[in-house]
């Protein structure tokens, strides 16, 4: 069985990072091992949340781990917390890493052309040189516009996501995917970049008229659920489109509030299917 290690907050409630891929990846088929980075009451769309950083506990679970001789397939990181503790994780992935190991980057930081409450654009380059770590790295366009020092546009055409792409490449990723891309009425998704031939991949299916958040962590679970499956990239981007897809559907059936998650659970049945 392949073995996932994914490396990101405990929000105790809201529907986001841990308690998303937790769940998803071991419906993949994949053993999930955890690393929180810090606990928070909710996540931090609600105000008033409460925040433990987690980083003193790094080190010392890392080195465990290596004492044991722990190994991993995958290696998937999400909201981290502090810029500080981006350095740790990048000395964990430099530890852990051998030439089979699958690095994915999601940093997490952002949506809507803002970051989320507490980060600044320090953090956001300091994820940049997290990315530069990853064999695949997953930001939406405000993060990668923050990483890259490039202009958050809602009206855009391909040259622009090509361009965000390419930028996003240059931190040393592999390959680069951005996901919430919409390049015509009523059609989102992702676009990918393999930095190593040059290859594009744009895949995009029906936009469904809301947004949600929490669906980035979604998107990333399965992506890295689907690639250990044995999924290609692309196939693993495309699974993680219509799985996220159709968990927004899902949630426009009982209406809450957009900014709580989305009811991926009911969903989850159907990842089988989309694993074929
Ligand atoms: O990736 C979303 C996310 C994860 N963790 C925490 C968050 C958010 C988004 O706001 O606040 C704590």
């Amino acid at each position: 069985m392949k073995r996932v290690l994914t490396i990101q907050d405990i929000s105790c409630l809201g529907k986001c990072s841990l308690t998303v891929a937790l769940p998803i990846i071991s419906a993949c088929g994949s053993e999930a091992v955890i690393l929180p980075t810090a606990l928070l009451s909710t996540h931090t769309m609600f105000k008033n949340f409460t925040f433990k950083d987690l980083s003193d506990q790094i080190r010392p679970i890392m080195d465990h781990w290596l004492s044991e001789g722990v190994t991993f397939d995958a290696i998937y990181t999400g909201y981290l917390g502090t810029a500080e503790e981006i350095d740790l994780i990048k000395d964990l992935i430099a530890a852990f890493r051998t030439p089979e190991t699958f690095v994915m980057v999601d940093p997490a930081m952002g949506d809507n052309g803002r970051l989320y409450p507490g980060f600044d654009e320090a953090y956001a380059k300091k994820n940049a040189t997290l990315c530069g770590a990853g064999d695949l790295i997953v930001p939406n366009i405000t993060e990668a516009c923050f990483m890259t020092d490039t202009e958050y546009r809602t009206q855009y055409d391909e040259a622009y996501i090509r361009d965000l792409l390419q930028k996003l490449a240059a931190t040393g990723a592999k390959i680069a995917a951005l996901t919430g891309v919409s390049l015509s009425e009523g059609r989102t998704g992702v676009m990918g970049f393999d930095s190593r031939t040059g290859e594009y991949y744009l895949y995009q299916n029906d936009k469904v008229p809301a947004s949600y958040h929490g669906t980035g962590d979604i998107y990333s679970s399965v992506a890295v659920g689907a690639i250990m499956a044995g999924k290609t990239w692309q196939d693993g981007l495309r699974i993680a489109a219509d799985f996220t897809a159709r968990t927004i559907e899902e949630t426009l059936k009982d209406p809450k509030e957009p900014w709580y998650g989305v009811d991926f659970e009911t969903v989850i049945p159907e990842l089988a299917g989309l694993l074929k």
